[in-house]
């Protein structure tokens, strides 16, 4: 019986992704792209009659790191998620047209979260572009400028509250309880199922589940969404092992490091300013089933991992850093010939003021318009 339902499952699949011989000269991966319900619709709880509201999210790189995997030696290789390429520019998009096409099909008429800033991004561009209001409760002060103005552009009705935002995430669920909103943070059981289809992709592309993923980790619903996605690939057989998970989490602001709620999480990489993570059982539960662990990083640390990341050509938000600094912090056990995935969760032109605060760049201004002149500047 599940053999022939996965039998199913793979003639699904297969006709939902249109061939590279249906569309000639085109190549494959440009044309054929439909958003990852479409992609991985056998193993998402989607119908027939759901509606599918999509900005075609998912798809994002895979991308060698050969400076970072040199740093390791013994035959290491290194690869980034880049899932700072999704539409609103970071990891959430994956869940939020899972949690929004659900929610509509439900027949919602307005949506709410609580947001470091990508949520409410992810879910006012979502919710807007299936008619839906979108109401998000952000920590005043603590939210990256690019983020702000996307949920702003995107027509969300933005309320900043004087708190952080373990005390938004209170405030919303009270509010979905009791009033006609849906919650889309990662407590929405159907945020998780959008955003296990990066961990398809990384078995899709590497051809097997990588040793470790490393992750930064907030409120640990990513963690607990990719772990759900290897482990389904491994039931089916698309992967023969499945990897440790290695989150991390911003030093100020480690309650999983340090084993309870933190009351007043500091960091400067934002987007994982969480002292309460909503999903900490299912987060002890993935660390324990798969051998992986939780540790700190100090924002130095990711501030440094964020611009050997910018040499390789690959702008993350400092959240996203953690992920790789972590990798660095714990390179001694990590075995010769691994094959490594770090997650990077979100781009770096989110937040453009931690970008210029921290680069050891600078550019160089009041230069004459005058061809000499740039050229002697320039060295020449
Ligand atoms: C860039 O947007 O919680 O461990 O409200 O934006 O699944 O919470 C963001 C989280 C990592 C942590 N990297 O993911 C929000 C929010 C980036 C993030 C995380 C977030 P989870």
């Amino acid at each position: 019986m599940i053999n022939q339902e996965l039998t199913t499952e793979k003639q699904n699949a297969k006709s939902n992704i249109l061939t590279s011989e249906s569309i000639p000269h085109t190549p494959r991966y440009v044309a054929n792209w439909p958003g990852l319900i479409e992609a991985y619709r056998p193993y998402l709880p989607v119908t027939e009659t759901t509606p599918v509201i999509t900005l075609q999210e998912g798809n994002t790189p895979l991308i060698p790191v050969p400076s970072i995997a040199a740093e390791i030696g013994r035959g290491v290789q290194v690869y980034v998620k880049y899932d700072g390429l999704n539409p609103t520019g970071s990891f959430k998009d994956r869940g939020m047209t899972m949690a929004i096409s659900k929610a509509k099909e439900e027949g919602a008429e307005a949506v709410i979260c609580a947001s470091t800033g990508n949520t409410s991004a992810a879910a006012a561009a979502y919710a807007l572009r299936a008619g839906m209001k979108a109401f998000v409760l952000i920590p005043d002060g603590y939210v990256a400028l690019g983020k702000l103005a996307q949920a702003l552009v995107y027509g969300a009705e933005v309320l900043a509250i004087k708190g952080n935002f373990d005390q938004a995430l209170d405030i919303v669920r009270a509010l979905a309880k009791n009033y006609p909103v849906t919650l889309v943070n990662s407590v929405n059981p159907y945020r998780l199922e959008g955003q296990k289809t990066a961990a398809f992709e990384v078995v899709d592309k590497l051809g097997n589940a990588p040793d470790w993923l490393c992750i930064p980790v907030g409120n640990a619903g990513n963690i607990t969404a990719y772990w759900m996605g290897f482990c389904q690939y491994h039931q089916i057989g698309k992967c023969d092992r499945l990897p440790r998970m290695m989150g991390f989490q911003a030093a100020g602001s480690a309650p999983l490091v340090v084993g309870h709620p933190v009351a007043h999480p500091d960091t400067l990489a934002t987007a994982i300013r969480i002292g309460n993570p909503a999903n900490w059982e299912k987060a002890i539960s993935v660390e324990q089933a798969s051998q992986g662990s939780f540790n700190a990083v100090t924002d130095e640390e990711i501030l440094h991992a964020y611009r050997l990341l910018g040499r390789e050509g690959v702008f993350c938000e400092p959240a996203s850093a953690a992920s790789v600094a972590g990798l660095l912090k714990l390179k001694e056990q990590v075995k010769d010939n691994a094959t490594i995935v770090c997650v990077l969760t979100g781009n770096g032109l989110k937040d453009p003021d931690s970008a210029m605060a921290n680069t050891d760049n600078h550019f160089k201004s009041g230069i004459e318009p005058n061809l000499e002149v740039v050229a002697h500047t320039m060295g020449f």
